[in-house]
């Protein structure tokens, strides 16, 4: 994936007890990038937001706004190459 200068935030969907998520959680640690975090098994909102733009419930799913458009992410090691990717 590109990296457009112009990503207004990235948001990470999680939830408790899922090993991919703190597979990426941690990974997010050792980044220098803001993500808000959403924690769907918390948030019912969340899941249905997930759900409606990414077209299914898996997490982690990294939410990338850009130019009013977002893009879904799924797979944990995508999203923590691109992570590393654009913090580089
Ligand atoms: N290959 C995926 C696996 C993700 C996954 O299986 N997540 C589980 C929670 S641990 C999940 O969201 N299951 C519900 C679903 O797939 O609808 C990754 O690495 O992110």
């Amino acid at each position: 994936m590109s990296f457009n200068p112009k990503i207004t935030s990235l948001t990470l969907y999680h939830q408790p007890g899922c090993p991919f998520c703190q597979v990426t959680l941690g990974a997010l640690n050792s980044i220098d990038t803001e993500v808000e975090l959403r924690n769907i098994a918390g948030n019912s909102a969340y899941r249905e937001e997930l759900v409606k733009g990414g077209g299914k419930a898996q997490v982690p799913c990294l939410r990338i706004d850009s130019n009013g458009q977002s893009h879904w992410l799924y797979e944990s090691q995508a999203i923590i190459q691109y992570l590393r990717r654009r913090a580089a």
